[in-house]
């Protein structure tokens, strides 16, 4: 029979196969074929009993993360607090870049709306340069349970839940399934950060349809390996005015008449989002350097 890596514990793999959950042991051979299993990927199991099984093989992926580590979701949900945590933009730059290169839908999240009458959190002029990214941006908290239309995005979806530790991706999955009850967990007072209480990546089947994975918080992120002149087309919105540049694969740096920076200079395209474009080209032009 055929099911869904849910999670992967101690060596197990727990198989959901319609309505139950099988532990299965995963064959060397296939180990030694595929490589490591994934949550999310589609396995074929040979049931041992009715509890426990053993992954036979791993069908193919339509969409590999690295990190969070998951496979075959369409969506990233890319959450970052508003405060407490604060929120980190270059990260969710990097996050957003990554989900683009693995041909997977970003959508962005912004929680703890809650605290944005406090003045020392209000950052929401720099996060609010992110509609104009063309990606969906959901300002919700789980405090209040305001989810501005979050729940209808993830339904009938496979969708990940991606962000630092600390910004509630776990306490925003226990409003939208009553019941899940996963563990959440302070912020440290002394470091401004989240506690790293969510250790593991877990599917979650949502009442409403679909699935999502909780995942646990990270505060650093590589960019994906690329060629210099792929990045441009990871960051959504210089997409529209591409063509007006003068050059053909125009890097959008120093080259003249370039219509991306002009667009950035009518305040078209977020000074910030370009910046962080400089930033990771260098990165990319560096790590092509090394290889
Ligand atoms: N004020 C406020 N606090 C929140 C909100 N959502 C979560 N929190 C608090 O933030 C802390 C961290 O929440 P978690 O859900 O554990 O965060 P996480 O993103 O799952 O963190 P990791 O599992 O470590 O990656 C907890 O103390 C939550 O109660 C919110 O909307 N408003
Ligand atoms: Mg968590
Ligand atoms: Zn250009």
């Amino acid at each position: 029979m055929d099911g869904v890596i849910i999670k992967a514990y101690g060596g197990f793999y727990f198989v959901w196969t319609g309505g139950r959950v099988i532990k299965c042991a995963i064959r060397g051979k296939i180990r030694r074929l595929r490589g490591q299993a994934l949550v999310g990927d589609r396995v074929l199991v040979k049931p041992v009993n009715d509890a426990e099984g053993v992954v036979e093989d791993i069908l193919p992926r339509s969409t590999e993360l690295v990190r969070p580590p998951v496979a075959n979701v369409e969506q990233s949900v890319i959450v970052f607090a508003i405060g407490n945590p604060e929120p980190n933009p270059v990260l969710l730059d990097r996050f957003l870049v990554q989900s683009q290169a693995a041909g997977i839908i970003p959508m962005i999240c912004f929680n703890k709306n809650d605290l944005a009458g406090d003045a020392e959190h209000v950052k929401s002029d720099i996060l609010k340069q992110y509609q104009k990214t063309g990606h969906s941006v959901f300002w919700v908290s789980a405090k209040t349970g305001a989810l501005d239309g979050l729940r209808e995005a993830l339904k009938g979806r496979i969708s990940v839940f991606a962000g630092p530790s600390g910004v509630g991706k776990s306490s925003l999955l226990n409003i939208l399934q009553p019941g899940l009850e996963l563990k959440t967990g302070d912020i440290s007072s002394k470091l401004k950060r989240g506690k790293h209480t969510t250790r593991h990546v877990e599917l979650i089947p949502l009442a409403g349809g679909g699935l999502v994975a909780d995942t646990p918080g990270f505060s650093s992120m590589h960019l994906p390996s690329m060629r210099r002149e792929d990045l441009a087309g990871y960051f959504n919105e210089f997409a529209i005015f591409e063509d007006g540049c003068k050059f053909t694969g125009c890097l959008h740096h120093r080259e003249p008449g370039c219509a991306v920076k002009a667009a950035v200079e009518r305040g078209e395209i977020a000074a910030l989002r370009y910046r962080h474009y400089l930033d990771f080209l260098a990165e990319v032009i560096e790590a092509e350097r090394r290889y």
